[in-house]
């Protein structure tokens, strides 16, 4: 039987290797890899560029409400079309629970808006707001069965964290039922109180976001976090990492043989605090949480994505308009807690992560392939993604690595109108993207219809046996054996 496509030529780069041959896909799956491979139905010439795993995009927000009730720019459309045109071949965005909400109905709301729309394959990951009994015992389990083995907890905004006691319950259960925790740490009363000093003073431009969630905010919350986790022996995923304090500490635990994964995200490594000081009201375009920081930072976040404290370098897209309908929902000059929060760049995740990373020299094309996709792959228990190897879904990702182009909001293929990546000169574009074989965008243009994306059902996480416990939890001779199963 002949190949559907043959893809020939290409340098093949997985995590640990990088080599020149063919891939032949039948019915959506890699079936074949070797140094010439004959016939394909269609054959796609791949030579002179780089052939890796397409991405997965595991942090973005798509046609999800904030807890101000205010809805993200993208839909599961847009969103998935603009992951696409920067090299993704799937992703998994946030399904949010607020107060008083069932996660039933949630994980059904995001079905409804997922499934008609997604040009790429999709899971989710739970926002967990509202951790009641029913929650904690029936629905989240119910979610896990289906696929669902990861959910997102805030430890900062007072309509979302869940406190310290929370956190325990919502790890057990996780742990318990072999699902990953990913947190959002920053300490709330720290930013609650830096929000109160800087009003009273009449501080209130977006440069003083920055000012408002201390370094110190985040390096606090980690190490709570880390310590919450290991006092019930559950894995935990950090989101947006910002600072080299918060990161010390992640690369302290992985160093222990703690299950701590984390990421940073490209806003981080790209620009500074001092985008947050543009003129007018250009630095709302810049107001993330946590907050931009410092040229400094910069340089250790990359050596931590060098030296694997990160698993991945996630895009936060965020997506909130530079109007009325986003960022100045609140009106044309809010103080900087009114600007809604949060930075667009789907589109723009890999090839910064490319060009600055790769081109420049911060890593290797191994390294880029492992953050943009392999580690996402394994640590979300997406089994059938993330490699080119036979058995796997033909997600690949044909690069020019020599292509250099001017990024512009138009050709982020988002609902965005602008970027903050706006003018910046990247080299390296993805040219081909496919998800299971079907050509998603090549040579500029998007060739994929509306909701042929599927939802992946994803594999539950597992605490490896290794991993330290405290002594009063262990179960062999305390007892941690009443909680741990
Ligand atoms: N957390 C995110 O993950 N994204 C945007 C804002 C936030 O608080
Ligand atoms: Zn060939
Ligand atoms: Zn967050
Ligand atoms: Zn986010």
């Amino acid at each position: 039987m002949d190949f559907d496509t043959v893809i020939h030529g290409g340098t093949i780069a997985t995590p640990h290797e990088t080599w020149v041959g063919d891939i032949g896909i039948t019915a959506g799956r890699i079936t074949a890899m070797a140094d010439k491979i004959a016939g394909g139905v269609r054959r796609i010439d791949a030579a002179g560029r780089i052939v890796v795993p397409g991405g997965i995009e595991a942090h973005a927000h798509i046609a999800q409400e904030s807890s101000a009730g205010l809805m993200s720019a993208d839909d599961y459309y847009t969103g998935s079309v603009s992951a696409a045109f920067g090299g993704n071949s799937s992703f998994i965005p946030f399904a949010a629970q607020h107060r008083g909400q069932s996660v039933d109905d949630v994980v059904a709301t995001y079905d409804g808006r997922a499934a008609p729309n997604s040009v790429l394959d999709y899971s989710y990951h739970l926002i967990i707001s509202d951790p009641t009994p029913s929650v904690l015992e029936e629905e989240l389990p119910r979610a896990f069965a289906r696929g669902i083995t990861s959910f997102k907890v805030f430890m900062t905004y007072d309509l979302m964290n869940l406190g310290d006691k929370g956190m325990l319950d919502i790890l057990t259960v996780a742990r318990k039922h072999g699902a990953l925790t990913m947190v959002h740490a920053e300490n709330n009363d720290m930013v609650k109180w830096m929000n109160a000093r800087l009003a009273e003073a009449g501080l209130t431009a977006p440069k003083y976001h920055a000012i408002s969630r201390p370094g110190i905010a985040e390096a606090e919350a980690i190490n709570r976090a880390i310590s919450l986790a290991t006092l019930v022996g559950a894995g935990l995923f950090i989101v947006h990492v910002s600072t080299p304090e918060g990161a010390e500490l992640v690369a302290r635990a992985r160093a222990a043989g703690l299950p701590i994964h984390s990421e940073t995200c490209p806003q981080y490594l790209a620009f500074t605090r001092d985008d947050l000081d543009r003129p007018g009201m250009e630095g709302a375009k810049y107001i993330s949480s946590p907050p931009l920081r410092d040229a400094a930072t910069q340089d250790v976040l990359w050596r931590h994505a060098r030296t694997g404290t990160f698993d991945s370098v996630s895009s936060d897209h965020a997506p909130y308009r530079f109007d009325e309908t986003g960022k100045f929902v609140k009106g044309p000059t809010p103080p900087y807690p009114a600007i809604a929060n949060g930075m667009p760049g789907i589109a723009a995740r890999l090839p910064y992560l490319f060009s600055e990373g790769v081109v420049a020299g911060r890593i290797t094309l191994q390294q880029f392939v492992a953050l943009s996709s392999a580690n996402a792959a394994r640590v979300f228990g997406v089994t059938h993604k993330g490699a080119i190897l036979p058995g796997y879904d033909a997600d690949i990702a044909i690069w020019d690595a020599e292509e250099t182009r001017v990024v512009t909001a138009k050709d982020q293929h988002d609902a965005m109108d602008y970027t903050p990546f706006e003018g910046m000169r990247l080299t390296g574009w993805p040219v081909h993207v496919m998800n299971r074989g079907d050509t998603i965008v090549e040579g500029g243009e998007l060739k994929a219809d509306r909701g042929r994306g599927r939802f992946i059902a994803r594999a539950p996480y597992a605490v490896p046996p290794s991993a330290p416990v405290v002594p009063e939890m262990d179960p062999a001779t305390n007892f941690g054996a009443m909680i741990r199963p």
